[in-house]
């Protein structure tokens, strides 16, 4: 690779010229070692107010926040769960190379290097105070960290630019630095003085760290002490044979630790069940109510099987499992509440609940209230929610997508309207209405693998929450459909796994499935993509037998 050292020397450039580039690099040096005390004191202040204000988090949530869906579903298609690191780590990038160039332009102008750190400060501050759900008080670790920053960044450009004390020849005129000169560096003080900044910083950077985690534990405490009781309606017994037990197919119940996830929150918020509280006002609210965990813990608990599925999953994508829920229904506390659907006179037709992250999500009144079992879920597979999945609280509608019903770590549900108000996702041009469209995925055999002919178990999951699955079909490089094996029903709000045995030949060929839902509507062949309102078409699989 050439560099610009290479450049210089092949001018002919000696001494002071090649000694002018080591000065560069120094002042570069300087940029990122001001940019790693940012980060450290801003991660020390964070601790203090808390984690999700610190200045990456903060600027990587504006960026999601003003994410057009075409680019987030590029994100989640491309990056999968690793979406939130790679934004991270870019930011992260970015913010190295700026810092680098802050730097440079420190080494010939002092303040106006310092006064560029502060303008970063100044971006972070905005976007942590500026997220649904920022406090003024968000700003201070950008705030604090920046000018920590500025006055590191100020003393080792100093360094740089001061003659050695022990140096024979006059120093340059102060604040006037000269770039032939800058061989002549107070290379030992810049040396002290640009470790001892580095390990301070690692130092701030260290405790911070340990203080959120013993912060955080305080939640983790909380979900540790949840006894769950046991439902006063349990869920329907699977079954037997609701699992058909084939290889390489998803299992009827997901376990936690391989349940999809998807949000837009860098750092899983964290809430303490004992001070957790839930408000349900608005419009036709008659009695406004607030509940606490404990008195949720005491109402009727209901546990029901509930598949949910992300309306940015692809045809044959992962975003989609089956759990078994326990918790309120969520019509019970609204009836409590007297409020009344729009079918019986209620003046509101939008639930919209809000996370304690600033997450909004709307609801129809109508589909909460029609007498299907959506949940303010406490359990998931037999153990308090997750905190990726939305502990202490979450929200479980069967029948529609995540990002109109699903809302984790709830904390307030308003009664409002459609007309009245749009939620996060709706600004973002999805859809305000979204049910599950009816669909269905090869599990096995996987893409481009090569079974050996003969009899090929051909199996999957179909899925169109609350409506069922009455029948999966599939056919072989475009021919006749051949009914699928359903597996035991374990009723319309769950995925359905299926089979069929293909007496494959040797040779290329194309799978391909499609499910025909409780209504008898069959699942349409055309494809199309998730925005605004989820794909469709037909899942297919290339195989090759040998
Ligand atoms: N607070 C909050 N709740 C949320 C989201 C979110 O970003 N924030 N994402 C929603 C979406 S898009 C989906 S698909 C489901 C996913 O739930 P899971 O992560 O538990 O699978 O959560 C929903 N609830
Ligand atoms: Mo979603």
């Amino acid at each position: 690779m050439r560099t610009d050292r290479d450049v210089s020397q092949r001018h002919g450039a000696t001494g002071p010229r090649g000694s002018r580039w080591a000065g560069a690099g120094h002042a570069a040096l300087s940029g990122l070692i001001s940019g790693f005390s940012a980060l450290c004191v801003a991660e020390l202040v964070a601790a203090a107010v808390r984690p999700e204000a610190g200045p990456v988090t903060a600027v990587g949530g504006a960026v999601i926040d003003r994410t057009p869906p075409a680019v987030k579903d590029f994100a989640v298609r491309n990056f999968g769960t690793s979406d939130k690191l790679v934004l991270q780590v870019g930011i992260l990038v970015l913010l190295a190379v700026f810092a680098m160039a802050v730097g440079v332009l420190a080494l010939r102008h002092r303040r106006s290097g310092a006064a560029a750190v502060l303008v970063f400060g100044v971006i972070g501050a905005v976007a942590a105070a500026g997220r649904p759900e920022g406090r003024p008080s968000d700003a201070l670790p950008s705030a604090v960290g920046a000018v920590v920053a500025a006055g590191v960044l100020y003393l080792l450009a100093g360094r740089l630019t001061s003659a050695p004390s022990s140096a024979s020849v006059p120093s340059p005129a102060a604040g006037v630095p000269d770039g032939g000169r800058q061989g002549s560096f107070d290379r030992r003080g810049f040396v002290i003085a640009a470790t001892t900044a580095a390990a301070a910083s690692a130092g701030a950077g260290f405790l911070g760290r340990r203080l959120t985690a013993s912060g955080l534990a305080g939640a983790a405490a909380s979900r540790g002490e949840v006894g769950l009781p046991s439902p006063a309606s349990p869920a329907p017994a699977t079954p037997p044979g609701a699992d058909l037990g084939i290889r390489g197919l998803s299992s009827f119940v997901t376990p936690n630790k391989d349940f999809y996830r998807v949000d837009t929150a860098l750092v899983v918020p964290r809430v303490d069940a004992g001070t957790w509280r839930l408000r349900i006002h608005g419009k036709g609210v008659e009695r406004p109510l607030t509940v606490g965990f404990q008195d949720l813990l005491r109402r009727e608990l209901v546990e029901r099987d509930i598949t949910l599925t992300c309306v940015s999953n692809e045809v044959g994508g992962p975003y989609v499992g089956n759990a078994r829920w326990i918790g309120v229904r969520l019509a019970d506390l609204l009836r409590e509440a007297g409020v009344r659907p729009p079918s019986d006179g209620g003046p509101a037709d939008q639930i919209v609940a809000r996370s304690v992250d600033g997450m909004t999500i709307g609801t129809p009144v109508e589909t909460v209230m029609d007498g299907r079992d959506a949940l303010l879920a406490v359990g998931m597979n037999g153990e308090p929610l997750p905190f990726e999945h939305g502990f202490p609280v979450r929200m479980v509608v069967p029948g529609l997508y995540g990002y109109v019903s699903a809302c984790k770590w709830i904390r307030d549900i308003e009664l409002t309207t459609f007309d009245a108000y749009d939620a996060y996702w709706v600004e973002r041009d999805w859809a305000a209405q979204a049910p599950v469209k009816t669909e269905s995925r090869i599990d096995t055999p996987r893409p481009f693998a090569s079974p050996t002919a003969g009899k090929v178990p051909v199996a999957g999951v179909a899925w169109a929450q609350h409506r069922g699955i009455s029948r999966v079909e599939v056919r072989v490089d475009g021919g006749e459909w051949h009914t699928a094996r359903l597996a035991a029903d374990a009723g319309r709000d769950t995925w359905r796994q299926w089979v069929w045995e293909w007496p494959a030949t040797s040779g290329h060929h194309t799978l391909e499935v499609r499910a025909t839902d409780g209504t008898g509507a069959t699942q349409t062949g055309k494809r199309v993509g998730t925005v605004p309102d989820g794909a469709t078409g037909w899942h297919s699989v290339v195989v090759d037998v040998p």
